[in-house]
């Protein structure tokens, strides 16, 4: 029986925007867009990991806001879950450090303007439901 992993990916919300973050690796995944996060480190809770790799990815100060419904399987044993973030008031604006070459901030009416990774999509739909209602 294999440890489940979980993955935290954030749904990064300004001024009615989504944050989208295109990886640069593994090679894999390069080009694909996501939600910025990573794998939950032992000892860790969930919202303390996304602060950590928010920090570290996109060198952000975070707050996790609330759960976004569902959970994701991802390449096993990972399974992808998401919760709504925004940026501290002082906190530098998000810059790719790390996995990342590029940035949007998306409204609504960009959301799919961008290749998401594919275990990403339905996490983003769920994103949108709650966020915009659609
Ligand atoms: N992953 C998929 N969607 C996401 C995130 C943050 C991660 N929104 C996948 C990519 C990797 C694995 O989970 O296969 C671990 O992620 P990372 O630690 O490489 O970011
Ligand atoms: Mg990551």
């Amino acid at each position: 029986m294999t440890e489940r992993i979980v993955v935290v990916g954030a749904a990064v919300l300004s001024d009615g925007c989504l944050l989208a973050a295109r990886r640069s690796a593994p090679a894999e995944l390069a080009g694909r867009w996501e939600l910025p996060g990573g794998k939950v480190e032992v000892g860790e809770t969930s919202e303390g990991a996304l602060v950590r790799e928010l920090r570290e990815e996109l060198g952000v100060e975070s707050e996790v806001l609330a759960r976004v419904p569902g959970e994701w399987a991802l390449r096993s044993p990972y399974v992808l879950q998401v919760w709504t973030v925004r940026l501290l008031a002082d906190s530098p604006a998000p810059k790719p450090l790390q996995d990342h070459d590029e940035l949007r901030w998306l409204t609504s009416d960009e959301l799919w303007d961008v290749e998401w990774l594919d275990q990403d999509v339905a996490a983003v739909m769920e994103v949108a439901r709650g966020v915009w209602g659609s």
